[in-house]
C-alpha cells in the first residue's frame, strides 16, 4: 500500500489524476485507522490473557501436591528422591535415618533438584504464633504447593543430622524482587539441646541476617548460631523479656533478632509494638513484611543424578 501511496504522488500530472489521488489517500488512511484499531484490539486481547496465564498460575498452588510413590523403597530427604528419578516438586514420604515414623515433606526439584522444604510462607494463611509443642511436631498445610508449613523441630533434627546439609533461604518481597542466602553445615540439634541452630559460611544476594555477619559489633545480639529454639511457652533467648512473645514466633531468638521468618504476614511496610513481622534485616529492615519465604535443606556433596 506504500509503495502505490508514493507511486501515485509522482506520477499526479494533471487535475483529474489528482483527484484519484486525494480518494487513493483517503482510502489508505481509512485502512491505517483500521489497521491501528486491530493492533489496539489485540494489545487488548494479550493482557487478557496474560491475566488468565496469571490466575492459572495461583490456581496450581490449589491443587493437590502430594505424589505418592508406595513403599517400595524409603528415603532419607528429596535429594535421594529426586536421584532416585522423581524430578517433579511435590510433597514427599521420607524418613531419615533414625526418625521413628516417616513424614511428609515438600520436595524443590527445581534449582538442581533435591530442595528439602522444612518452612513456607506464602499468603498468610496459616498462623505461626504457637507454642513449643506445635513447633515441635509441626504444622500448617502438607497438600498445596504454595501451603504453609513448618515441619517440625523433631523432623528438621532427623533430617540435618544425617550429615552435611546446606540451607537455602529463597525470600521475595511485594516488589517481585527475589534474594536468596546460603549456609554451609546447618544443622539442628535434638531436644536435648532445645534444637540449637548451628550453621557455617554465609554466601548469598539477601545479606546474612542469620550469624549477624553483616557488622561484627551486632554478633553479640543479632547471632542466631547457637541459639536454642524459642517459643512464647519455652524462653530460651538471651533477652530479659520473652523474645517469641513479643515478636510473636518461634524461632532461634537472641536478643531478639535480625531475621524472623516465622513472624506475623503483613504484606510490606508495617507498623507494629515490635518487629514482629516476617523479617530479614539485611535486605529491608525490620519495618518491612516479606511476601514469601522458603527454607530447604540439600546434602553438600549432592550431586543431581543425570540419567
Ligand atoms: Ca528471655
Amino acid at each position: 500500500a506504500l509503495f502505490r501511496f508514493s507511486h501515485c504522488i509522482v506520477t499526479c500530472a494533471d487535475d483529474s489524476t489528482l483527484q484519484s489521488c486525494f480518494q487513493e489517500q483517503l482510502r489508505l488512511k481509512a485502512q491505517v485507522r483500521l489497521l491501528e484499531y486491530r493492533v489496539k484490539q489485540q494489545q487488548v486481547k494479550i493482557v487478557r490473557l496474560l491475566q488468565e496465564k496469571e490466575i492459572q498460575y495461583h490456581d496450581n498452588g490449589d491443587e493437590n501436591s502430594v505424589i505418592d510413590l508406595g513403599e517400595k523403597r524409603q528415603y532419607a530427604d528429596c535429594a535421594e528422591i529426586y536421584n532416585d528419578g522423581h524430578k517433579r516438586s511435590g510433597f514427599y514420604k521420607m524418613k531419615p535415618l533414625q526418625s521413628p515414623s516417616a513424614f511428609l515433606a515438600y520436595c524443590d526439584m527445581s534449582e538442581g533438584g533435591g530442595w528439602t522444604v522444612f518452612q513456607r510462607r506464602s499468603d498468610g494463611s496459616q498462623k505461626f504464633d504457637r507454642v513449643w509443642d506445635d513447633y515441635e511436631q509441626g504444622f500448617g498445610n502438607f497438600v498445596l504447593r504454595n501451603g504453609e508449613y513448618w515441619l517440625g523441630n523433631k523432623n528438621l533434627h532427623y533430617l540435618t543430622d544425617q550429615g552435611n546439609y546446606t540451607l537455602r533461604i529463597d525470600l521475595s518481597d511485594f516488589e517481585g524482587v527475589r534474594r536468596f542466602a546460603q549456609y554451609k553445615s546447618f544443622r539442628v540439634a535434638g531436644e536435648e539441646s532445645s534444637y540449637q541452630l548451628s550453621c557455617g559460611e554465609y554466601s548469598g544476594t539477601a545479606g546474612d541476617s542469620l550469624t549477624g555477619g553483616f557488622h561484627p559489633e551486632v554478633k553479640w545480639w543479632a547471632d542466631h548460631r547457637g541459639m536454642k529454639f524459642s517459643t512464647q511457652d519455652r524462653d530460651n533467648d538471651n533477652y530479659e523479656g520473652n523474645c517469641a512473645e513479643e515478636d510473636t514466633a518461634g524461632w532461634w531468638f537472641n536478643r531478639c533478632h535480625t531475621s524472623n521468618l516465622n513472624g506475623v504476614y503483613y504484606k510490606g511496610p508495617y507498623t507494629a509494638k515490635t518487629d514482629n513481622g516476617i523479617v530479614w534485616y539485611t535486605w529491608h529492615g525490620w519495618w518491612y513484611s516479606l511476601k514469601s519465604v522458603v527454607m530447604k535443606v540439600r546434602p553438600a556433596d549432592f550431586e543431581p543424578n543425570v540419567v
